[in-house]
């Protein structure tokens, strides 16, 4: 069609080139979910295999996308941030949130299956196409993302400790769902960890991090990167990977026995962890993590989520 008398519809279109030289982060949100998960017979207040499967799909983004160098989601959302000097798609805002869009949303189908089972043997049937909605903010400073991570995950915290409460005085305490609503308004989180104490037993602070905090994928330093990186610290690097491998391992060998052909690709590459398991795992003071920080601005590299952590305490 080159230089039909068509050809001038073109000039119709408009690219919105992202401003360069920021954090450009990518939030995907489950549309209509409340209903979604009712539906498919969702857990209340979570269901793991519903968070396994979004993390699954989160990990099919990072693979694809390799300027990611963090992701964080929890419930039916997922963010994506891109490092300062990504270049992909030229920045071109479309491109880039209709192709991470896509691709999730197509992965929860595609997967689907893999966590809630065949249907020929019990496993719960999709019964309605799913669909996410998606915006990019962008974000100046290595501060405002890790304020934007902090936003989330203090989201994920309350959200999850109002929903384990709410749900529990249901479910176990007998009261309907409006008496459940009348009774923890105006509470405070030490209330709810009080009632689920001493009503139930239920310690909060043993309940799964996955629920309490939300998931995390994180781009860490390749082998070959580390070499690269021989005058920076390299003993502390390796020492980081070595135990980040020793996690990792346990991970990649149930993935494996599961069948799951994106193991090898990934191996060291990208990792999974809840935030408690990866201060434990790295063990590194906060002065280490500035220095770690300047290289999540650059390449990939380990991003420490100890601020996280702190502000949520
Ligand atoms: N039972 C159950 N529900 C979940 C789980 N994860 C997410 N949800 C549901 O998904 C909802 C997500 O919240 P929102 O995104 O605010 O609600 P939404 O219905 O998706 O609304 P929009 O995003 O505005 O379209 C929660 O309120 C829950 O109802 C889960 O693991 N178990
Ligand atoms: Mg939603």
């Amino acid at each position: 069609m080159a230089n039909s008398k068509f050809e001038y519809v073109k000039k119709f279109e408009h690219s919105n080139p992202l401003l360069p030289s920021t954090y450009m982060v990518v939030r995907i949100d489950g549309r209509g979910f409340t209903n979604f998960t009712n539906l498919h017979n969702f857990e209340k207040p979570n269901d793991i295999r519903g968070l396994q499967l979004m993390n699954k799909c989160a990990k099919e983004v990072m693979k694809s996308f390799t300027e990611i160098i963090i992701a964080y989601g929890d419930s039916d959302e997922y963010s994506f941030a891109f490092k300062k000097s990504a270049n992909v798609f030229n920045r071109r805002e479309d491109k880039i949130l209709s192709c991470v869009l896509s691709l999730f949303s197509t992965s929860y189908v595609f997967f689907w299956s893999k966590y809630f089972g065949d249907t020929n043997t019990g496993g719960q049937k999709l019964l309605k196409v799913p669909s996410f909605d998606a915006r990019i903010v962008l974000y100046p400073s290595l501060e405002d993302l890790q304020n934007y991570l902090s936003w989330r995950q203090v989201d994920c915290h309350i959200n999850n400790q109002y929903n384990t409460c709410f749900w529990t005085i249901v479910q176990k305490g007998g009261l309907s769902t409006e008496q459940a609503q009348k009774r923890l308004k105006g509470t405070l989180t030490k209330d709810k960890n009080e009632i689920l104490f001493s009503e139930f037993g239920i310690n909060y602070n043993t309940i799964d991090e996955i629920f309490k905090r939300g998931s995390i994928w994180i781009r860490m330093i390749s082998k070959k990167e580390m070499k690269q990186q021989k005058s920076r610290k390299p003993q502390e690097i390796k020492e980081q990977i070595q135990q980040r491998n020793q996690s990792e391992q346990i991970n990649l060998e149930e993935e494996k026995k599961n069948g799951d052909s994106d193991v090898q690709d990934l191996k060291g590459d990208i990792i999974d962890m809840s935030l408690d398991v990866m201060t434990s795992a790295l063990k590194i003071s906060k002065k280490e993590l500035l220095l770690v920080h300047d290289d999540l601005v650059e390449k990939p590299a380990f991003y420490e989520k100890y601020e996280l952590i702190k502000k949520l305490k």
